[in-house]
């Protein structure tokens, strides 16, 4: 059998059970919010943090902004390759508050209180960051606009979108679909995808 240069950087790329997919699926959970007036809208940090903070949206798009490059994988099994991000490295968010040390664990808030979670350690990678771009565009409203997490080296329902909050705990509080079976962590290349796994 030939395995073509192609082939096999694939498999290097791709974790096991996923197939690459040039197009960009819209899933989740819910409705889409519309926003008439970005002033309605705030990023909230908070939990075990010295001091809480609300940031504007406009205090957001004043931090430094970053460019990403990297791969998303699915849990239903989609993944797709080179999708390049702009926006907060959540390196540079987390300068606004100061963590407490029993801070372990993220908790995403997002609309219609959808949750996510995560390990600190997680959240911090150096390839994670809170994106308003996608491949040069805005987010589309389907997409996460106007602020939505890119974790990319975890399942994608881990990036979740329309964030409005992060949470800092101790404990490992599960998210929404965490608490309907889906990985605690969700590490694509383990198939970490149900708590079962
Ligand atoms: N707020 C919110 N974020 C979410 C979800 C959701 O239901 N609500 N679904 C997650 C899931 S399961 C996936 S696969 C990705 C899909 O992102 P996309 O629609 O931009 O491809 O968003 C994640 N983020
Ligand atoms: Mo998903």
């Amino acid at each position: 059998m030939y395995f073509g240069k192609e082939e096999s950087e694939k498999d290097e790329r791709v974790p096991p059970n996923q197939v690459v997919t040039k197009k960009w699926p819209v899933l989740h959970y819910g409705n889409v919010p519309y926003y008439n007036d970005l002033s309605e809208w705030d990023l909230k940090l908070f939990g075990l943090v010295e001091q809480a903070v609300h940031l504007t949206f406009d205090e957001v798009m004043e931090m430094p902004s970053t460019r990403l490059k990297n791969d998303i994988h699915c849990v239903t099994g989609w993944s797709r390759l080179d999708n390049q991000w702009e926006g907060i490295s959540t390196k540079e968010i987390v300068k606004k508050i100061k963590l407490l040390p029993e801070a372990n664990y993220v908790l995403i808030h997002a609309e219609e209180d959808w949750t996510t979670n995560l390990p600190l350690e997680d959240f911090l990678k150096e390839t994670s960051l809170l994106a308003h771009t996608h491949d040069g565009k805005s987010l589309t409203p389907e997409h996460g606009f106007p602020l939505r997490a890119v974790i990319p080296h975890l399942y994608f329902w881990k990036s979740a979108k329309w964030i409005r909050g992060i949470e800092f705990t101790a404990e490992n509080k599960p998210g929404f679909w965490e608490r309907n079976g889906y990985h605690m962590q969700g590490r694509p290349w383990k198939e970490e995808r149900f708590s079962w796994d």
